[in-house]
């Protein structure tokens, strides 16, 4: 089944297959189709969660396969599931019908993907979602986030998941209020934030923010192993323009990587310093000293990310063809000799070249960097369209393998953890151009996975994704556990119910209840007579306690559809605002008599 586990054999064995693979030059690999096929039956070894961009969903793919094993509504309506449809969903939703989801995160417990919840920014309305990965639902949105506006940078999550952090795209007045926008730089607020991630039930809270210049905070890594207690964030637009940012944002040739000691802050805000805005305890930096300093980064940077082992901070500044490695022993020295280049808006910046340990020629556009588990950097090059690959330590590139087309992301399985898989690298690229049957103007992305087992990256296959997964995360299946059913006994819905027996219609007013039941092949009740003007409140439970047995909940002539798991209540609220029939039926495929399980609700006029 697995593509991952080769079968043992001994090392005189192994060293006669290398010797003849290197003779022979890869004749005993796999072809890239061998690699890449997982026959009917079997399942891929590895999810990968990769965001949907502005369609607001999670779409889940198996790998090496890249099948599209499901989606996952977060911010957006999803009549499949019925998500933004119930009465719980469109609570989770609130007031937006959609976000702009760029990054997923998953948990992490001593460093490493635990498989409990996956987190996604919502940049456009500054809200945190986390997903179940037991379920695969949404359980909570989280957000507005005060004080932070445009959430690009986040979520990150610590190595314990103590926090996700996040941070300001677009700066504007903190507290937000008008100011003229030509006093930007006196009157615009760039803002750090740690959302607490209770750990437990996962539940988030914004926890404290730092209040920094007015520049676009753009991607952020957090410190692992020595460097554990910090947070890198990259930040544009160190020029502070606010109009005209392509060249006005453009100038500098140096911007900047926020260090940010969060252990500090945690210590500074539970000794009561700061101020609270919109209640949030917010630092400001020039007033704690230690807390933040800046590491001057080539041109524009997109991209920081913090090598495994904690030592190496790269930053990817998309206007110069370089990777800057600053080395985390150097930054210490530097903050403790106090080896600052002055001051920026009061804030140490720590001079360049006590910190950079290399300035690794990468390419044109290097955006994103990742890692894997012996020892090597992988760069996205959006505008080569290609991945670099380099050496830590000795800062020598490796290899050079072009991609289709301009990437902008790229992953590596258990990339932001402290061990790496190292076997599957994707490369999530932004234009697909030829690759695949044309589908009219609008055109999907592309998925390319790679192999980085061996010295030379090999492309496997493509598969195409939608919606810009401006990033994915990549987890061992064997870490996921999926839940089969819901427990019908456990089931303390509202209005659920835990038996047929139980169903039927109870009237307060003009108020409703139907306690409907699902259970192969009919509604009960099936026949439901209600008066104009009614308010009716379906709470629909599948009384189902074998996997895979969904029923579907739809009425004819209205808004109404979803989709209810076994042992899983959904509540719907339809208002019968005209005389007459509505057939309701089941809008998913359960059983050989699935087109029998329908019934009516009559609405009787109201004189
Ligand atoms: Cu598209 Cu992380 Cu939003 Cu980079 S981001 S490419
Ligand atoms: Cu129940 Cu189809």
């Amino acid at each position: 089944m697995s593509t991952r586990k080769p079968t043992r054999l001994a090392p005189i064995a192994l060293a006669a297959i290398a010797t003849a693979v290197a003779l022979s030059g890869c004749a005993h690999q796999k072809s890239p189709a061998d690699e890449v096929y997982v026959k009917p039956g079997d399942h891929d070894t590895t999810y990968a969660f990769l965001s949907g961009g502005h369609s607001g969903q999670v779409w889940v793919y198996g790998i090496p396969s890249g099948r599209l094993l499901n989606v996952i509504p977060v911010f957006s309506n999803y009549p499949k599931t019925g998500y933004g449809f119930d009465e719980d969903s469109k609570k989770l939703m609130g007031a937006y019908a959609w976000g702009d989801a760029h990054h997923p995160a998953l948990s992490k417990t001593d460093g490493d993907y635990d498989g409990r919840w996956l987190f996604i920014n919502d940049m456009a309305h500054a809200r945190l979602a986390r997903i179940n990965l037991s379920s695969f639902q949404t359980e909570e949105i989280y957000g507005s986030i005060p004080n932070i506006s445009a959430l690009h940078a986040g979520p990150f999550i610590s190595n314990d998941s103590e926090y996700a952090f996040a941070a300001s795209r677009f700066s504007v007045p903190v507290p937000n209020r008008y100011e003229p926008i030509d006093s930007y730089k006196k009157t615009f607020d760039g803002m750090l934030a740690a959302i607490r991630i209770e750990p437990k039930t996962g539940h988030m809270k914004a926890a404290f923010e730092v209040k920094m210049p007015p520049m676009d905070f753009d991607l952020a890594s957090a410190g692992k192993g020595p460097s554990d207690g910090w947070e890198f964030f990259t930040a544009y637009n160190t020029e502070l323009a606010h109009t005209n940012l392509e060249v006005a944002a453009s100038q500098h040739q140096q911007d900047f990587i926020t260090a940010f000691n969060w252990k500090a802050a945690e210590k500074a805000v539970a000794a009561g310093h700061g101020t609270m805005v919109n209640g949030v305890r917010v630092l400001d930096p020039t007033q704690e000293p230690g807390i933040v300093y800046l590491l001057a980064t080539s041109k524009s940077p997109h991209g920081v990310d913090v090598s495994p082992d904690g030592k190496w901070v790269v930053g990817a500044g998309k206007l110069a063809p370089i990777a800057v490695v600053h080395g985390w022993d150097n930054i210490t020295k530097a903050i403790a000799s106090k080896d600052f280049d002055g001051t920026w808006q009061g804030i140490p910046v720590l001079r360049y070249k006590s910190t950079v340990a290399a300035e690794v020629p990468v390419g044109l556009g290097p955006l994103h960097t990742q890692f894997d588990d012996k020892g090597y950097a992988y760069t996205s090059l959006f505008v080569d369209s290609a991945i670099t690959k380099w050496q830590l330590g000795t800062w020598k590139v490796i290899d050079k393998l072009p991609v289709t087309y301009n990437i902008g992301h790229l992953n590596v399985e258990g990339g932001n953890t402290v061990h790496p898989v190292g076997h599957y690298m994707l490369a999530l690229n932004k234009m697909t151009k030829d690759r695949f049957l044309g589908t009219g103007p609008d055109y999907p992305t592309n998925a390319q996975l790679i192999d980085i087992s061996g010295e030379k990256m090999r492309l496997l296959q493509d598969f195409p994704t939608m919606g810009e997964p401006h990033y994915g995360e990549m987890i061992p299946a064997e870490k996921i556990k999926p839940l089969e059913i819901y427990d019908l006994k456990a089931n303390h819905a509202a209005g659920a119910i835990h038996a047929q027996s139980e169903a039927g219609v109870t009237r307060n007013g003009q108020l409703v209840d139907v306690k409907l039941a699902t259970i192969r092949t009919h509604f009960a009740p099936d026949n439901i007579e209600v008066r104009e003007g009614d308010t009716v409140t379906f709470h629909v439970t599948n009384l189902e306690q074998d996997a895979n047995v969904a029923h579907g909940f739809a009425i004819d002539d209205s808004n109404i559809d979803i989709e209810i798991a076994p042992g899983e209540t959904k509540t719907v609220v339809w208002k019968a605002d005209k005389a007459g029939i509505f057939p309701f039926y089941c809008s998913n495929f359960c059983s050989a008599l699935h087109q029998e399980m329908q019934g009516y609700i009559a609405v009787k006029p109201a004189h």
